[in-house]
């Protein structure tokens, strides 16, 4: 295939409630959607990528502007320059030169084999090693006003039907919340934590205060760096490290595995730079015995759809932060939206990602456009 047209649309959408994570308080979804063409041995086909980055460096040193601008002077000249080579599967290594930015260039990788897959007639899941046609749906809960108030929008989501539940929590907002739901709602739900590198070693002590809580996991308590740190935190604790951050690639979660710095990962396309590593990262932990599930960055239905297709792989034995599009947004993006039933999704079957955008919803949430034409 050949790169003959790629769009940003630029959209922003308010949330349904406002998320609070340790690192700060969303109100609104702001992020692109790419509209990559190609040109193909018998004709054209478009696909489409969702970016993962925020308005601010502040889950990860990559936010939205710079994402934009590395696209636009490095990651889609190199793209363009491939002629008539590229495919989704080039795309990582076309642009490996370019130190950092994963979310750009997964958002890039994620259009091109969008395009591929709906050119060859394959669904996102059959092509990446689906095995089900649903996935358990767990929800990402923020930081609450207070533990009550935890425990009534957790009772809102359990009534919904979501699966498991995942607390934010940060220092200051952790014990409390999470006894407080633990005992309102009993020893079987799932229930986990994810701090976003809130903590330090220092704080070893208070956190193991968390283990008589039967919880399933903690999510990412130290810093992105702090591989060896979360290995001595882990012989500490017996709530299981799951690492979200840390896990830049698929050698980043080798060394995480062998450092015995995290029992559990959570798999993020964005994060890694791109579904295709996404996939090794599920090998790797599969072939170590180490669960997988599908995180989330509060994805529109483009990369929900997607996400949920990645979940279908075996490897991916707990519920993922893969929740309906209402759980954040009024009205989808999408023609059909991506909706929960009886606690799963369903994995789309259509080609590419299986889902289409409603050009009415995308005009109505669009606020500028970038065209990032050839040469
Ligand atoms: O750490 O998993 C995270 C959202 C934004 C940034 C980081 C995280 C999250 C979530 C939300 O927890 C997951 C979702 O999309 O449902
Ligand atoms: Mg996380």
């Amino acid at each position: 295939m050949r790169l003959t047209g790629l769009r940003l649309h630029h959209v922003e959408i308010p949330l349904v409630t406002p998320f609070t994570t340790s690192f700060g308080t969303e109100t609104v979804k702001e992020t692109y959607l790419v509209e990559a063409t190609l040109a193909t041995p018998d004709g054209s086909a478009t696909g489409w990528g969702e970016c993962v980055a925020s308005p601010d460096p502040l889950y990860s040193s990559e936010f939205l502007t710079a994402a934009v601008d590395v696209t636009r002077r490095w990651l889609a000249p190199a793209l363009y320059a491939a002629g008539d080579d590229l495919t989704a599967e080039t795309v990582a290594h076309l642009l490996r030169h370019i130190v950092g930015h994963p979310m750009a260039k997964a958002a890039l990788e994620m259009a091109v084999l969008d395009a591929q897959l709906r050119w060859r007639d394959t669904s996102w899941s059959a092509h990446l090693g689906g095995v089900v046609d649903r996935v358990p749906s767990g929800v990402s809960v923020g930081i609450q006003e207070d533990a009550e108030a935890m425990v009534r929008t957790v009772g809102g989501y359990l009534d919904d039907g979501y699966r498991r539940i995942k607390l934010k929590i940060k220092p200051g907002a952790d014990l409390e919340p999470v006894a407080a739901v633990r005992r309102a709602f009993g020893d079987d739900l799932l229930l986990q934590v994810d701090a976003n590198a809130a903590y330090t070693l220092a704080d070893a002590n208070h956190l193991r205060r968390l283990d008589e809580f039967g919880l399933l996991l903690i999510e990412q308590p130290l810093g992105e760096a702090d591989l060896r740190q979360h290995a001595v935190l882990a012989s500490q604790l017996s709530t299981p490290i799951c690492l979200d951050e840390s896990i830049v690639s698929a050698e980043a979660a080798a060394d995480a595995i062998m450092l015995g710095a995290t029992s559990v990962i959570n798999v993020k396309p964005g994060r890694v730079g791109g579904y295709l590593e996404a996939r090794r990262i599920h090998d790797v932990a599969r072939a170590h015995g180490i669960p997988v599930w599908c995180g989330g960055m509060v994805e529109t239905g483009v990369g929900r759809a997607a996400n949920a297709g990645l979940a279908a792989l075996p490897g991916f034995t707990l519920p993922g932060d893969i929740s309906g599009s209402d759980r954040f947004y009024e009205e989808d993006i999408l023609t059909e939206p991506i909706l929960m039933h009886d606690g799963y999704v369903d994995v789309p079957t259509g080609p590419g990602t299986g889902v289409e955008i409603d050009p009415a919803q995308l005009e109505r949430r669009r606020v500028a456009v970038t065209d990032v034409p050839a040469g």
